[in-house]
């Protein structure tokens, strides 16, 4: 028997940059997973539990989980990357397809190539288009309508059928007690989730290869009541990236560590102390042993 509470886990999936972090973050009300204008920012797979009560008063709680873009790249992170994505949909009740409204749909095709679980289809960045346009975008996708259990277009900039998308999320959940502590937002720790703050800032400040080819590692976290001081590594693959990444009088490291700090302090409601230090650490990414190193282990 069950008390009609719903409970279970999403898996987000579609190609880099589509808005799947900027989605999740939205629902949560707040920034935890990392967003970047850059495609393949997320590189290991994040839940994020939010709950929901539908307008009969039926609550459930929806654990989505946030995914690397679905891409074809044969450097070996990517191809960790793109295992993440694949693991998450075989281990989820329910999956959402996020095509962003510019893409053609032979990327859902591929989508559908890959797996017949069950999915809801979503039209993300709808804010960027005109009506008609909307509307020309969906009758594409209706071709396939056999194929999915409904199609919304969205836009988590503009908060346009967001809590459409959630009913609709709960309508498919199965009945159960919820998994997590109703109040807590990710199962993450706040380690992790500074790390990838930091990770982001890169990502943003920084051009060309260098996001892609650094990674950030948190050497000591004291955690305290009013302050927590952070000390991370930012390691790139060549000594040019360091240069780059400091910047001219340190301004670019700064300016990096700056908007971290920024960040943790409105997660975290306290003062930060964060030191940055940069490191050359070739071909981190490159080789199975180092990337384990970091967290990205294949045999997980
Ligand atoms: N105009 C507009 N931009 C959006 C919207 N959602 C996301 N974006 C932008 O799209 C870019 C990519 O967003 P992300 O959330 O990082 O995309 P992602 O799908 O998680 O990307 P990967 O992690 O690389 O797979 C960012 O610059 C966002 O600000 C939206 O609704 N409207
Ligand atoms: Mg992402």
């Amino acid at each position: 028997m069950h008390d009609g509470f719903k409970a279970g886990f999403v898996a987000v999936v579609g190609r880099p940059n589509c808005g799947k972090s900027t989605l999740l973050n939205k629902l949560l009300s707040q920034d935890i997973a990392l967003v970047s204008h850059k495609a393949n920012a997320t590189r290991k797979k994040m839940n994020l539990i939010v709950p929901f009560s539908d307008k009969n008063g039926r609550n459930s709680q929806i654990i989505f989980v946030d995914t690397p873009g679905l891409h074809r790249q044969e450097k070996l992170l990517n191809q960790f990357m793109l295992k993440e994505a694949l693991k998450a949909i075989s281990n989820c009740d329910l999956c959402v397809f996020m095509a962003c409204i510019h893409d053609e749909t032979k990327y859902y095709e591929e989508f559908l190539e890959l797996t017949d679980r069950p999915h809801i289809l979503i039209l993300s960045k709808i804010d960027t288009v005109t009506q008609k346009e909307i509307l020309k975008k969906i009758k594409e996708y209706q071709k396939y309508d056999e194929k999915f259990l409904s199609l919304i277009p969205l836009s988590s900039q503009k908060s346009l059928n967001l809590e459409n998308f959630l009913a609709e999320v709960s309508k498919h959940l199965p009945y159960s007690p919820p998994f997590f502590d109703t109040e807590i937002l990710t199962d993450e720790n706040t380690k992790y989730i500074y790390k990838e703050m930091i990770r982001e800032s890169v990502f943003n400040n920084l051009s060309d290869e260098i996001p892609y080819e650094s990674e950030v590692k948190i050497e000591k976290f004291i955690e305290g009541e009013n302050l927590d001081k952070i000390s991370a590594k930012i390691f790139v693959e060549k000594e040019s990236q360091k240069s780059m990444v400091i910047g001219k009088n340190g301004q670019t490291i700064k300016r990096i560590g700056k908007q971290a700090r920024q960040k943790m302090e409105l997660l975290g409601k306290k003062k930060i102390f964060l030191q940055l230090n940069v490191f050359v650490q070739k071909s981190w990414s490159k080789e199975k042993e180092n990337l384990k190193k970091f967290g990205y282990d294949f045999e997980d």
